[in-house]
């Protein structure tokens, strides 16, 4: 660990990486990029993979000197609770990205692991669907997207429901009355889900929506 941030952000086009970004800049913190487009096919380019030093070779990644960390949601937490954690008070004077209120902290850590455990889960589980169904299967794919879009509604209702009630209270974010990691995580899963209409058929959010 670093007592200066030395970042490298591996980043992958159109990815969670953005997640990572995002909170760089909303802190100000100077970073890096190793950035690679997709392939063709939409697949991470294998030397770019190989060029991350981690087992899985996944964006994003960073790197702090010697320090390698994976997946978005520790990326995040690393960033903000560990070696910079005096960037917040020296950067981060308005926005409270991770507040220090004990019940909003929780909330604001809810959200920041269901964007990955929860709404990303469920989205894949579509988008795998998608990709992987037999040939011979594909007629049943619209009923099998209809069964799995269950878990979707449920997790769109969950955010479009916080968002109203915020908005009750004159607040645009997730959590509490600025912006937070909550929105910095969830920004991604839901323009993903959004984006490829992973479940999403049959209903609107049109909170979620405004607040995208
Ligand atoms: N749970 C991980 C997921 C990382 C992940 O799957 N990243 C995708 C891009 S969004 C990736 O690296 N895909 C390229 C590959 O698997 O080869 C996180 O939140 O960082």
């Amino acid at each position: 660990m670093s007592t200066q941030p030395n970042i490298t952000v591996y980043f992958l086009g159109a990815s969670r990486a953005i997640r990572i970004s995002f909170l760089l800049e909303e802190l100000g913190l100077p970073y890096k990029l190793a950035y690679s487009n997709r392939a063709t096919n939409g697949v991470a380019p294998i030397e770019f993979k190989e060029k991350i030093p981690t087992p899985l070779g996944k964006s994003p990644t960073i790197k702090d000197g010697d320090l390698v960390v994976q997946e978005s949601g520790a990326i995040i937490q690393y960033s903000l609770e560990t070696s910079y954690s005096y960037l917040i008070d020296t950067y981060d004077t308005k926005s409270n990205l991770l507040p220090s209120n004990i019940p909003l902290r929780c909330q604001t850590y809810e959200w920041l692991h269901a964007a990955e455990g929860t709404f990303m889960l469920h989205a894949l589980a579509i988008l795998y669907a998608r990709w992987k169904i037999p040939e011979a299967a594909k007629n049943h794919l619209p009923e099998m997207e209809s069964a799995l879009s269950g878990n979707v509604h449920n997790d769109l209702n969950w955010l479009e429901n916080t968002l109203k009630r915020q908005k009750e209270s004159g607040h645009q974010y997730i959590v509490g009355d600025g912006l937070t990691v909550a929105d910095v995580m969830m920004q991604f899963s839901i323009d993903f889900i959004f984006t490829r209409g992973l479940g999403t058929k049959g209903n609107d959010w049109p909170e979620v929506k405004a607040w995208l």
